[in-house]
């Protein structure tokens, strides 16, 4: 058996995909859709408070395309929270107005292919920042769900450690060449979701996740063992831009 990588977690992710329903938005009377829109407003402020306090974080943005409109994605400490939030939030008005397309259920991960030996890493302010992390504020957003291949010969999980961690770091130099243009987070999904890892890259230049991706797909570890899920790619709603957006 190979050996698996030590990986660390950090806050727990769920990425939640709806549509609005705009028909029904429209048909209620002013005084309903004034009550959401304060509904939804308490709702963002609380969201932006347990950023401030550090104790999650929450972005909001629209997709492009018809697989979503909107995603809300929040890192909480625990998967109880991530419940809660998203209970309370199906309770509200606005929800009633909104169709979940899909979710995301993940951890936030490192991998140690690229630790220092001998070094722990939770003593590592940077590493445990990136565990917990304040999500981006970029303009915009790019999700996908993946896979390491089991097929074949293509079998990552039948490689061993070296070979996996000199292809991580061919992967870690691509990555690094995007150095402030591109933040990704990488969330584990083993045994919580359908896919593997979830893939959120943030940036303020939507064409940098496509000379991102591109460049990666031609790398030994996305070219050779990467299967792909669906791609959501959308723009940053603060409060007044979504407040904008559901003006009827
Ligand atoms: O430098 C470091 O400390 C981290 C190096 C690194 C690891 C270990 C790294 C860097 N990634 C790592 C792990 Mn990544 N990453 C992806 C995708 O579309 C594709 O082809 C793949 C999707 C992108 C775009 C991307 C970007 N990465 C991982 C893992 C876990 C694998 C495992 O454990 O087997 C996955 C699934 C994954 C996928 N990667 C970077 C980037 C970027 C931009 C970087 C540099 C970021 C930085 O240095 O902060």
């Amino acid at each position: 058996m190979s050996e698996a990588v030590q990986t660390l977690e950090g806050w727990y992710a769920l990425h939640d995909f709806r549509t609005i329903n705009w028909s029904s938005w429209k048909y209620v009377s002013d005084e309903e859709r004034a009550r959401s829109l304060d509904e939804l407003r308490s709702f963002l402020e609380e969201w932006k408070a347990i950023g401030e306090s550090k104790t999650g974080s929450t972005v909001v943005y629209s997709i492009v395309g018809q697989k979503a409109d909107i995603v809300f994605m929040h890192l909480r400490e625990t998967l109880e929270e991530l419940n809660e939030l998203e209970t309370a939030f199906n309770k509200t008005t606005f929800a009633q107005h909104t169709i979940p397309v899909y979710s995301y259920v993940s951890v936030v991960e490192l991998s140690s292919y690229m630790a220092k030996p001998g070094v722990d890493p939770m003593q590592d302010p940077e590493i445990v920042a990136r565990l917990k992390p304040q999500l981006p504020q970029t303009k915009h957003i790019c999700f996908y769900p993946m896979n390491k291949r089991r097929s074949g010969n293509d079998n990552w999980y039948m490689l061993g450690m070296e070979e996996r961690r000199s292809m991580m770091r061919s992967h870690g130099m691509i990555g690094r060449s995007y150095a402030g243009r591109v933040k990704q987070i990488i969330t584990g999904s083993v045994g919580l979701d359908d896919w593997e890892w979830g893939v959120t890259l943030f940036s303020d230049d939507a064409l940098t996740f496509k000379k991102l991706v591109y460049e990666m797909r031609f790398d030994e570890v996305s070219a050779r063992y990467g299967d792909f899920g669906d791609f959501y790619v959308g723009n940053r709603l603060d409060a007044e831009k979504f407040e904008n957006m559901l003006q009827v």
